[in-house]
């Protein structure tokens, strides 16, 4: 089963996505979520120059052979444009070997640990009135646990807050928080940590007077705090039993989480930026997170994140994969297979996407009462309709950026 053809597919029917198709020689397909958020034209640049003229002529089934040859021959190794590149490659030729199987990815990874994946919506709020509304909203779509996200006083925006802007986009519909804003240039938002980590522990004990205490909660810090800032809000936030609290604090320096463990027992979530098991050998090895936070997407495809996961249970670490709308739903069934196939799943961040992106992958996974399935259709279950996503070229996005009240650039 040869490679026979390989396309790289860039479309913006909500936000940009990047998708690379390939085609064997007796017309299996296989489709791999390769986006970068914000930096998009990277990857297609990888791919499209350097990857594809290697894959044509490559024998499909062999998916460790073709990761090794990719991640090896290059030289240069790891970063967040290469593993999305071999991510796309490694998830394509999962789908190819699911569909030649006549099987569902799941079961080719060792079959279903579950009936189906927990997973997590983001409400969001300016203020307490209308984070209630958003977090009612979301039980009502089916959500059993919810990312808390909250304006902070004295900031104009602040990561995570849907925007009537994205509201009008999406035909009325409430909708999350798309990071991504279209145009030339990043927009530059205003940060001050001191204003949040007072606010957030009086946002958490709103939410646990009017929501009570079962319900799971999660926050995300957005990698903004200096570890003793993460220490301190870790433990302002025990008293509110949190779900998780995520990228707490920039874990380049991995050590750093040594500090947030000193101070406090609240559940810590990181990973969504790493891009390999080297990114996690300390903070697993010290038992530093609780939850592994990688997609398939950004962590060198199903192959790569399966090894991270695998390390991590030996620490009885749980995934927590990444989901938001700059995953795309190939992406997002690539993360379904292996959930349900891996023993130590802990819950899934799924974040709908619009109409359109729904016109443009046509998918079979399905979202029941809170838990995500990602069907039993041969290979991954995606299939991308090329005329739909001709109609919608790319358009230039960028994330936001912070800086602090006197100029300086801080992390967003
Ligand atoms: C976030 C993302 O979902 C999350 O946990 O951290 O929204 C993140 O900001 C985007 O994926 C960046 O592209
Ligand atoms: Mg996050």
């Amino acid at each position: 089963m040869i490679i026979d053809s390989a396309e790289v597919i860039v479309t913006s029917p909500d936000r940009n996505f990047v998708t690379l198709k390939l085609t064997t020689d007796d017309g299996l397909t296989g489709l791999g979520d390769a986006t970068l958020n914000g930096r998009e034209l990277a990857v297609v640049a990888y791919l499209t120059e350097h990857v594809v003229p290697l894959l044509l002529g490559r024998d499909a089934h062999r998916i460790e052979d073709t990761w090794q040859f990719l991640y090896r021959s290059a030289y240069w190794r790891r970063g967040p444009v290469t593993m999305a590149a071999v991510a796309a490659v490694d998830t394509a030729l999962w789908d190819i070997k699911g569909k030649a199987a006549g099987m569902p990815v799941y079961q080719l990874l060792g079959g279903a640990s579950r009936t189906g994946l927990l997973t997590y919506g983001h409400a969001s709020g300016k203020d307490l009135p209308e984070l209630f509304d958003s977090i009612r909203a979301h039980q009502e779509q089916g959500y059993r646990a919810i990312r808390v996200q909250t304006g902070v006083p004295g900031l104009k925006s602040i990561y995570g807050i849907a925007s009537n802007a994205t509201y009008e986009a999406m035909d009325g519909v409430r909708y999350d928080h798309e990071p991504a804003q279209r145009g030339a240039r990043p927009a530059e938002e205003d940060w001050d940590t001191r204003s949040y980590l007072r606010h957030v522990p009086a946002v958490f004990e709103a939410v646990r007077a009017e929501f009570g205490p079962e319900l799971p909660l999660l926050h995300d810090a957005h990698h903004r705090l200096t570890p003793i800032q993460a220490a301190q809000l870790g433990k302002s936030l025990e008293p509110y039993d949190l779900f998780w609290l995520e990228d707490v604090t920039p874990a380049e320096n991995q050590e750093a989480l040594r500090l947030v463990r000193q101070h406090t027992t609240t559940p810590l979530a990181i990973g969504e930026i790493f891009n390999t098991v080297w990114d996690y050998q300390q903070i697993i090895r010290e038992q530093l997170i609780d939850y592994v936070r990688s997609a398939v997407t950004h962590t060198g495809g199903i192959s790569h994140l399966k090894k991270v996961l695998d390390y991590a249970a030996q620490y009885q670490i749980k995934s927590g994969m990444h989901g938001p709308t700059d995953i795309s739903p190939v992406g997002m069934a690539a993360a379904m297979h292996l959930g349900l196939s891996i023993h130590n799943f802990g819950i899934q961040e799924y974040m709908r996407h619009g109409a359109r992106t729904d016109e443009v992958f046509r998918q079979s996974f399905t979202w029941t009462d809170g838990y995500l399935h990602p069907g039993d259709a041969p290979g991954l279950g995606v299939e991308l309709d090329p005329d739909e996503a001709g109609k919608y070229p790319y358009v230039q996005a960028y994330l936001p950026f912070n800086r602090l009240h006197d100029g300086t650039v801080h992390d967003w």
